[in-house]
Order: C-alpha cells, then sequence, then structure tokens
C-alpha cells in the first residue's frame, strides 16, 4: 500500500509543476486533493489493511502525501497567477514610442503675455502691482471717481449690475467693475502716499463685440501720487513705458479729453512704425475730489493716473487685425505665436 501511495504522490507532483494555467492547477486540485481525489481514495482502503501497524504506516505515508501535494498546488497556483498577470500587463503594455518627436509646446494668451510684460516694465520703472475685486460698489466704480448719481458720464460705461440686496435692504449698489480705475480708490484708502502702482484686471462693460472691443477685456490702471507731480511727470512716464514695452521706433501723443476723474484729462494714443495713431487709454492728473474720496489732502499732495486697454495693447504688438481673434479659440490662430 504504501508504494501505491508514494507513486500516486509521485505522479500528482510530476503533473502539477507541469501546470501553466489557473485552470490546470484547478483542475489539479480537484483530481488530487479533492473528496473524490486519488489520495482520499487510498485512504478509505485504510480500513481493510489487517495489522494496526500497517495502517499507522500507511495513514501517515498518505498525510504526508497529501500535505505535499497541497503544498505543491498552492505554490504552482501562486506561479501560475504570478505569470498570467505579468502576461495580461505584457499584452496592456503602451507603445508610448510613436508619440516620441519633436513635443509641441504651448504658450501662454497673448492678453496674459502683454499682461505680464506691461507689470515686468512698470515695476522695472519703480511701480508696485496692486489689486481689486472685480465685483464692485457703485461707491467705488463710480461715486468716488467724481460720478456722482446721474452723472451723464456713467452713460458711457455700459454697465453689468449684480443683482444683489445690501445689509440695509438697497439694491443696485453693486456693479461688475467697468473699468481698473476703482483700484486707485482701494489704494489710497490703504496706503499712505507717496504711491507708485500698476492694477491690471479684468473689466466688463455691456458693449457688443466688435474688432475692437469685447464685453470682457483688460486694463492695466496706474497712479502716481507725491509731491509736486505735474502733467510733464504723466507724459515722461507714459513715453518711456511706449517705449520699453513696444520698442524704440514707437512715439506717443496726449490728446485733450474729458474724464471725471481727473482733470485735466487726456487720450494716450501710440503711433506705429507705419505712421498710423491709435487710441490705447485715457489718464490726466487725478481730480481733487478723487484724492478727498482716496482720504489724500489735494492742498499737501497732487497725482496722475492712466487707464489702458491690455487688449488692444496685445492685438498692437502682434500686427492682429480684430480682437475677438484672440478669443476664438482657434489653433491656426494660436500657433502663429509663441
Ligand atoms: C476708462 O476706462 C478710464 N477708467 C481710463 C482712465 C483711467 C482715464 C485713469 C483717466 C485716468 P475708457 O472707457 O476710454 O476709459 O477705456 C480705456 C481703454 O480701455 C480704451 O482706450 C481701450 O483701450 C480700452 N477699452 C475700452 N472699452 C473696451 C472694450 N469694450 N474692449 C476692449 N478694450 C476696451
Amino acid at each position: 500500500m504504501i508504494s501505491d501511495i508514494t507513486a500516486a504522490r509521485d505522479s500528482a507532483l510530476a503533473e502539477i509543476a507541469g501546470a501553466t494555467t489557473p485552470e490546470e492547477v484547478a483542475a489539479m486540485t480537484t483530481r488530487f486533493a479533492g473528496k473524490k481525489g486519488e489520495l482520499a481514495g487510498l485512504k478509505k482502503q485504510l480500513g481493510s489493511l489487517e495489522s494496526v501497524d500497517e495502517k499507522k504506516a500507511a495513514g501517515a505515508a498518505i498525510n504526508e502525501a497529501i500535505g505535499a501535494v497541497d503544498s505543491a498546488l498552492d505554490e504552482r497556483r501562486a506561479n501560475v497567477a504570478m505569470a498570467a498577470m505579468a502576461a495580461q500587463v505584457e499584452s496592456e503594455r503602451l507603445d508610448l514610442t510613436e508619440f516620441v518627436g519633436k513635443p509641441t509646446r504651448g504658450h501662454a494668451h497673448l492678453v496674459t503675455q502683454a499682461w505680464e510684460r506691461l507689470e515686468d516694465v512698470f515695476v522695472g520703472m519703480g511701480f508696485r502691482v496692486a489689486e481689486g475685486p472685480e465685483v464692485e460698489t457703485d461707491w467705488h466704480n463710480f461715486e468716488a471717481l467724481n460720478m456722482g448719481e446721474g452723472h451723464p458720464a456713467r452713460g458711457e460705461f455700459d454697465t453689468l449690475f449684480v443683482d444683489h440686496v445690501g445689509p440695509d435692504g438697497s439694491s443696485g449698489s453693486t456693479v461688475l467693475r467697468t473699468h481698473t480705475s476703482p483700484v486707485q480708490i482701494r489704494t489710497m484708502l490703504t496706503q499712505e502716499p507717496p504711491i507708485y502702482i500698476v492694477a491690471p484686471g479684468r473689466v466688463f462693460r455691456r458693449d457688443t463685440p466688435d474688432a475692437t472691443h469685447m464685453p470682457v477685456f483688460h486694463q492695466i490702471e496706474g497712479l502716481v501720487v507725491d509731491r509736486n507731480i505735474s502733467m510733464a511727470d504723466l507724459a515722461g512716464t507714459i513715453d518711456a513705458f511706449t517705449k520699453a514695452f513696444f520698442g524704440q521706433n514707437w512715439n506717443s501723443r496726449l490728446r485733450p479729453s474729458y474724464f471725471p476723474f481727473t482733470e485735466p484729462s487726456a487720450e494716450f494714443d501710440i503711433q506705429r512704425p507705419d505712421g498710423s495713431w491709435i487710441e490705447l487709454g485715457g489718464c490726466g492728473m487725478v481730480h481733487p475730489n478723487v484724492l478727498k474720496a482716496g482720504g489724500v489732502d489735494p492742498e499737501e499732495w497732487s497725482g496722475f493716473a492712466f487707464g489702458f486697454g491690455i487688449d488692444r495693447m496685445a492685438i498692437m504688438r502682434h500686427g492682429v487685425a480684430d480682437i475677438r481673434e484672440m478669443f476664438a479659440d482657434d489653433l491656426r490662430f494660436t500657433e502663429q505665436f509663441s
């Protein structure tokens, strides 16, 4: 009987060693280790043995054989599972070599590029960068800028109102800022002169899009408040800026204009190398009422301010004919720039 057990064990171990798939191992588990397996069958025959010693010896041999077969099955099961997983990983491996070539690099939006360059130029001239909220109070956006309720100049800003009821029950006093000029007020209220800041940011107007207008666009505000500041400082700053931002062969000029928050006021144009002039923004000497609203004494301090359209500067710098092209997200346009 012992020799039968040894033979059954050895042939089971040999077969198990040759199993290569999880399914084969499962079938062998039933055949060799199951209740109806060969070793179980031999175990049942133990009862027919006559001597106790023979029973003992055969019983021990069967238990040893079952143990050996069980551990061989466990080991084989783990090995084929590992091999199956390795095969699956291999079959699902992505061949990325086809994408290796010249990588296409993106670039910042033209408006972002202009925005960052403007900050660089002004920081280089000694200005600090300030900011304010896009949702603004009527007071900061209009009233403190010398445009009280009913002021006709408010009509020039096609304002978007925010549906908001104040703590006192008042409504209609919150707007999407129509320009970056409210940052002038916020800066003066939080900072003592001398003040030298620029404030780039997004602004909103109910303007119909055309070649030079967008309803959401960007401006950069400038504010200087110091002793003995004159219109000559404003002109000199703008000229230095034009040459630093656009290049040495670009000229700028100031044309008399009107803004409620500056007096005198001017419009700022630049001349392209081809000789044509384009309006980029407004500027002027800060109105005494605006200095007062900002808590600054107009007898002691004076200042100038400007507000330029960043989007217009971007199209100017890159020779783009229509401002809307910059926001169409058309790769044929975008890829022309770096
Ligand atoms: C103003 O917004 C004044 N706050 C500027 C200012 C600041 C004057 C400080 C004096 C002192 P204006 O509405 O002209 O002004 O706008 C300034 C610039 O923003 C324009 O010259 C133009 O370059 C740009 N701009 C105005 N509307 C649009 C628009 N819809 N789309 C794109 N750019 C615009």
